[in-house]
């Protein structure tokens, strides 16, 4: 079974819930285990004006391939009204890939690691919640890549369950 980490956010229409929502999606996948969550964090938007974030991430593990498992996270996004129009715009709901074992891929429709996850203090900081010393397939630690990124104004609202 692959042990996979995804990152969630949501800026539209209730942020929480839609968050809420896709765990309860993920944990009810048959061919998905919703092992761990990471606290949420509130977080400034990257990308063109917009309403904040609000940022969590979650460890899987799964037999679906990596394509299998973007389809099922794309249906739970679709499932949640997700629109796509703007690159990097509001959404009701980003679920996307980080870490997949320890593949590397870059494909038309998939790169893993995700491509902009080593520099981005809204997916290093949940992820370091779950395991501060994960490794990534170069080698480095989340704890190591987030001592390299600023906060960006990220700011943590609850605790993690499961
Ligand atoms: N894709 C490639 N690799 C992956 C992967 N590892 N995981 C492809 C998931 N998808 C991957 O994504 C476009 C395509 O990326 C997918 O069809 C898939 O084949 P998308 O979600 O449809 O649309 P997008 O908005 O154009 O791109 P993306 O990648 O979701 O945007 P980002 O880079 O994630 O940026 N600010 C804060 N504070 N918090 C945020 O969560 N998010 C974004 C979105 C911008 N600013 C943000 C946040
Ligand atoms: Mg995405």
């Amino acid at each position: 079974m692959a042990e996979v980490y995804i990152a969630l956010g949501s800026n539209l229409d209730q942020p929480h819930k839609q968050l809420d929502s896709a765990l309860e999606s993920l944990a009810l996948h048959a061919d998905i285990d919703l092992i761990a969550v990471s606290s949420r964090y509130q977080t400034p938007p990257i990308g063109p004006q917009q309403p904040d974030f609000i940022n969590s991430a979650a460890k899987l593990g799964t037999d679906l391939s990596p394509e299998a498992l973007l389809d099922a996270l794309q249906a739970i996004e679709h499932q949640q009204n997700r629109q796509r129009s703007v690159h990097w715009g509001p959404r009701t709901l980003d679920l996307d890939i980080l870490l997949y074992g320890d593949l590397v891929l870059d494909t038309p429709r998939l790169t893993i690691p995700h491509a902009l996850m080593t520099e981005r203090a809204f997916v290093l900081v949940p992820l370091a919640d779950l395991n501060s010393h994960l490794a990534l397939p170069s080698g480095e630690t989340v704890i190591e890549l987030l001592a390299n990124c600023s906060q960006q104004g990220i700011v943590k609202l609850e605790s993690g369950h499961l």
